[in-house]
């Protein structure tokens, strides 16, 4: 009687469980994210990659609360129905082979399905290719600036057709074409920096050495201003060197490339397009700081 009745709770709750799983996939293609403020995850990625990494976590959490909502459902239950009634000592179940198995495998389904989506979403991110039309864009980190070379193709033998260079006046500005594939290969000429532009939701440390950190994102959809920021603690001024991405129309870009061949400065090739020169997301810090103008809160 007792098997049977536990062997029918089991059944029950794996069914609860396929269920949950299936509600699970059912909402990983809905926007229940935004509703919820993206559960904690930043929003508005402008790339396919960053909207990827948001439906993972998306779909994560939902998990997550289905098998805290079943968990925390099975523990008030039980609470309630199997209060104590009387002095005389329940059945001591033992040995419950069917609970034991699930308990051992649903813990080992939770952690494949994670890793599988997680596997599935990170290969993407990583994923380079060979499509002839990409930017490349060499991205030197050093203390305490960025310098930006356009290349003519991957790799280190290839040529700076273009270049960047922020100073302490000028932050630098990353002209980027939308709808294009951008290929990233990161050099450091001192210590381990990391290019991070929040918008990407995403950031990979920049070496020093002969060491190439290489990523590319499909696209850039949106045109438009994001800051870029260095994430790796690399000396005083770390916190101030920052730099902006300007994501422009692929016609855009072109005019701004040929200016910038023509030997325009950035500044100059971005007036022409009809950009803002400067950056307009982020500004230069003083630093040239004494210990009357330093306010560690900024402003005046
Ligand atoms: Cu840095």
């Amino acid at each position: 009687m007792i098997a049977r009745g536990a062997r029918g709770r089991v059944a029950r709750l794996a069914g609860l469980g396929a269920g949950a799983l299936a509600l699970v996939t059912l909402l990983g293609g809905c926007d229940v994210g935004s509703a919820f403020g993206g559960f904690g995850w930043p929003e508005g990625g402008v790339t396919p990659q960053a909207n990827r990494m948001y439906d993972l976590w998306i779909g994560s959490v939902i998990a997550a609360l289905a098998v805290g909502a079943l968990v925390w459902g099975l523990i008030f239950w039980c609470v309630v129905r199997y209060r104590k009634r009387g002095e005389q000592l329940p059945v001591q179940t033992r040995y419950n082979m069917p609970m034991e198995f699930l308990y051992t495998i649903a813990p080992i389904l939770v952690v494949c399905v994670l890793f599988y989506y997680t596997a599935v979403v990170q290969t993407n991110v990583d994923e380079t290719n060979n499509d002839p039309n990409k930017v490349t864009v060499e991205v030197v980190g050093f203390k305490w600036n960025w310098q930006f070379n356009y290349r003519d193709g991957a790799g280190e033998d290839a040529n700076t057709v273009a270049s960047t260079l922020g100073s302490s006046d000028v932050i630098p500005v990353l002209v980027l074409p939308t709808g294009r594939r951008i290929r990233f290969e990161e050099t450091s000429k001192d210590v381990i920096h990391s290019f991070w532009v929040p918008e990407l939701l995403f950031k990979r440390d920049v070496f020093p050495g002969n060491i190439r950190n290489v990523f590319e994102v499909e696209s850039i959809d949106q045109e438009g201003a994001y800051v870029g920021r260095c994430a790796e603690l690399c000396g005083t001024y770390h916190s101030m060197m920052n730099f902006e991405l300007r994501a422009v129309s692929p016609e855009k870009y072109e005019r701004f490339m040929q200016a910038k061949r023509d030997g325009a400065t950035t500044q100059d090739a971005l007036r022409a397009i009809g950009e803002e020169p400067l950056a307009t997301t982020t500004e230069p810090f003083d630093t040239k700081r004494t210990v009357s103008n330093f306010n560690p809160s900024g402003g005046e």
